[in-house]
């Protein structure tokens, strides 16, 4: 089978719940090599750009503030399977939930519900694809770009 990389993000909440160092072990214990991390602060319009199939959303507004209320770790992550394999990892949207249907996961482990739920992976292929280009392509929000570029 062929490896494959997929985007985990430890979100504000997890940071500072310092739930980093276990979240990496869960990682690592998984079978996956962590290729890149990042740490990052997040600006409104980052997190726009991010969410954008969101934008529309009623809960957009407590999204982007979520997001912007303290560092990100973003990491590229890669195994066989990769994708499918860390979001079954990280649990439910909801972490209220995933707390009593799935104990073991991420989410049940540092989340509080479906608005702050501590960890982001990408969804799809293609997803994968775009959020790793997102954070760690040519035009990353960790390069800081002056407003007259
Ligand atoms: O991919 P995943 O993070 O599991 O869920 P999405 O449905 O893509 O939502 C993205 C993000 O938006 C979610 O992680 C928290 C936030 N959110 C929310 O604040 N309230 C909801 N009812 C649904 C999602
Ligand atoms: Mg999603």
């Amino acid at each position: 089978l062929e490896k494959e990389r997929t985007l985990a993000m430890i979100k504000p909440d997890g940071i500072r719940g310092n739930f980093t160092n276990q979240i990496k072990h869960v990682i690592v214990q998984s079978g996956f090599v962590i290729v890149h991390e990042m740490m990052l602060q997040l600006d409104v319009r980052n997190v726009s750009l991010f969410y954008s199939e969101h934008s529309e959303k009623s809960f957009f507004p407590n999204l982007v503030e979520y997001m912007t209320s303290g560092p990100v770790l973003v990491m590229v992550i890669e195994k066989t399977n990769a994708i499918a394999d860390w979001r079954a990892l990280i649990g439910p949207t909801d972490a209220g939930k995933a707390k009593v249907s799935h104990p073991n996961s991420i989410r049940a482990m540092c989340g509080s519900n479906s608005e702050r739920n501590c960890v982001h992976g990408s969804d799809s292929p293609q997803s994968a694809a775009r959020e790793i280009s997102f954070f760690f392509g040519e035009i990353s929000p960790g390069i800081i770009l002056h407003d007259e570029l």
